[in-house]
């Protein structure tokens, strides 16, 4: 890109929720607390010292600041950028947001279309939202701002802002996987969806498999989208063309800000934090996960797979812990508050099987911790443990890797993971519907030998350093402003299949005694 013109192009980005949550007190403060979640981690670090501008939803109900104290505080809250809040009312959060973002095509798009809601009036106000965030764009983008709308929330903005008769360049980036045609066909409202998203100059995928299932939508759905054969190869950027619009697709798996994970992590206080954690647990082995409250991020599994471990392996007992983290989200969610009940309920069936005097196997924690607290944690644990039925990246696993400084720890990975397209060769994979190959695999993970880790936690590492939020970036801007299309740089190692055939191990444990 033209660096003269990239230094007085502002960026706007427009996302669902700002990255910060605002919280009026029983006794009428306002608490500012930082957003969870991976879009927040990943564009904090984007805007940081940039002149732009940030349009989002500052988290609380408009019916509950009647006196309008907390907007002037919204700003108060953002570093080197400015904040333009869009505000919700209790109406739109629950058929806009819970409803068709959340009960449509948040388990559409993973995959889970047996709680699919699909109601009119969710759609609806889905469409009136979705105008409401582009008129906050509207009034506030100048000619040459580049607006850059955030995920599955927002898919309309793009359409909208041209019947505003918006013409800045616009792009796209879905944070979640986008589903093969025989699911996405199955939405009422597949075609306007589809359309809508052609509208946009760049949209941008996380995987080359979601930008395969969307062309192949696109070649069912929408009739007149003339698809780029000669681009339509993995590692390029392809080209459709549709009515008078040229879109260009393409992929661009996000990342984290590495170096500074990295210089947090080798900081002398994380130090001292890991020697801590450490007392509590001498000789034992540390199995994290960290984990959004969801059902996409087969949580149960996990601890399924551990108790199956415990079992097959009663030499581990009393020298392993399991923590998982678990940071609460959609509460108002039937689906997410049944699921927070399953993991409580395993948890203490498991704990209460195998714990002993001196030994809780797993340590449950259901709260948010602190950037620095988590830091710690990654750096202390001794295997990572992700294993989401779906996800379109998962930042968990590049953090582990980026916090892990002495690089003797192992990162155990879910195959329906985005990131196992990056990271297939020096993870250890597994397929979380196989309880029993799960389990398996943490028993691997623990007595894999300690050259082997090295080797493989050294190549994550470099592969993550290399190709950190920052170049993400840069691979979106200059798919987006190169005249000539460009080659993603994914590079020789992005695996361009999602599973992996794992031959049985030489040493397999299956004639140990069978599960009970
Ligand atoms: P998420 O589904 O939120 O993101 P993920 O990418 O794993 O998933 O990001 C979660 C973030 O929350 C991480 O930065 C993590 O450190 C943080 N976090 C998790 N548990 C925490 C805890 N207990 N305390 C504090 N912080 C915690 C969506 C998609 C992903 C995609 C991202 C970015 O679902 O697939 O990777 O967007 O595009």
């Amino acid at each position: 890109m033209d660096k003269k013109s990239q230094k007085k192009r502002h960026i706007i980005i427009v996302s669902n929720r700002l990255p910060f949550i605002l919280k009026k007190t029983s006794d009428g403060n306002i608490e500012i607390g930082k957003g969870a979640g991976g879009l927040v981690t990943a564009m904090a670090a984007v805007l940081k010292n940039r002149n732009g501008i940030w349009v989002g939803w500052p988290g609380y109900i408009q019916e509950t600041d009647s006196d309008g104290s907390m907007l002037p505080v919204i700003q108060s809250a953002a570093s080197g950028y400015s904040v333009k809040p869009v505000m919700l009312n209790s109406y739109e959060l629950q058929n806009y947001y819970e409803g068709f973002s959340n009960s449509i095509l948040w388990p559409l798009f993973h995959d889970f279309t047996d709680k699919c809601m699909f109601l009119p009036e969710y759609w609806k106000s889905y469409k009136e939202v979705n105008k409401k965030f582009a008129l906050t764009v509207y009034q506030n983008a100048e000619d040459s701002d580049f607006l850059w709308v955030h995920d599955y929330q927002l898919i309309l903005v793009g359409s909208q802002l041209r019947k505003m008769h918006i013409e800045n360049k616009i792009g796209f980036f879905l944070h979640i996987p986008f589903p093969p045609i025989d699911t996405f066909a199955r939405c009422p409202w597949r075609c306007e969806l589809l359309s809508a998203m052609l509208e946009y100059d760049l949209l941008g995928f996380q995987t080359i498999q979601d930008k395969r299932n969307f062309i192949g939508c696109l070649k069912k759905i929408i009739q007149h989208a003339e698809i780029d054969e000669r681009n339509e190869r993995d590692q390029t950027v392809s080209e459709v063309q549709f009515v008078d619009k040229l879109v260009r697709i393409g992929v661009f798996p996000i990342s984290i800000d590495y170096k500074e994970m990295f210089f947090k992590a080798k900081d002398n206080k994380a130090g001292k934090r890991v020697e801590e954690v450490r007392k509590n647990r001498p000789d034992s082995k540390i199995l994290l996960g960290v984990d959004r409250l969801d059902y996409t991020k087969g949580i149960p599994e996990k601890l399924k797979a551990f108790r199956r471990f415990l079992i097959l392996f009663p030499k581990f007992h009393k020298k392993v812990h399991f923590i998982q983290l678990v940071v609460p989200s959609r509460n108002e969610i039937s689906a997410y508050a049944n699921l927070k009940l399953e993991i409580e309920q395993l948890v203490g069936e498991i704990n209460g099987r195998f714990g002993t005097s001196g030994w809780l196997p797993i340590q449950h924690m259901f709260r948010t911790l602190d950037n620095d607290e988590l830091i710690s944690l990654f750096r202390t644990s001794d295997i990572a443990f992700i294993a989401s039925l779906k996800d379109g990246m998962n930042l968990v696993a590049k953090e582990y890797c980026a916090c892990n400084v002495d690089e003797k720890g192992v990162l155990i990975l879910s195959e329906f993971a985005g990131a196992a397209q990056q990271f297939y060769k020096d993870a250890i994979l597994v397929n979380p519907h196989d309880i029993e190959g799960t389990a398996m695999a943490i028993y691997r993970a623990f007595t894999l030998p300690l050259e082997e880790r090295m080797q493989r936690m050294g190549n994550l590492r470099r592969n993550i350093k290399n190709k950190d939020v920052f170049w993400w970036l840069d691979s979106f801007f200059n798919a987006a402003f190169e005249k000539d299309l460009p080659t993603l740089p994914l590079g020789d190692e992005y695996f361009p299949c999602n599973f992996v055939e794992r031959m049985p191990e030489k040493d397999s444990v299956f004639s140990l005694p069978a599960s009970v």
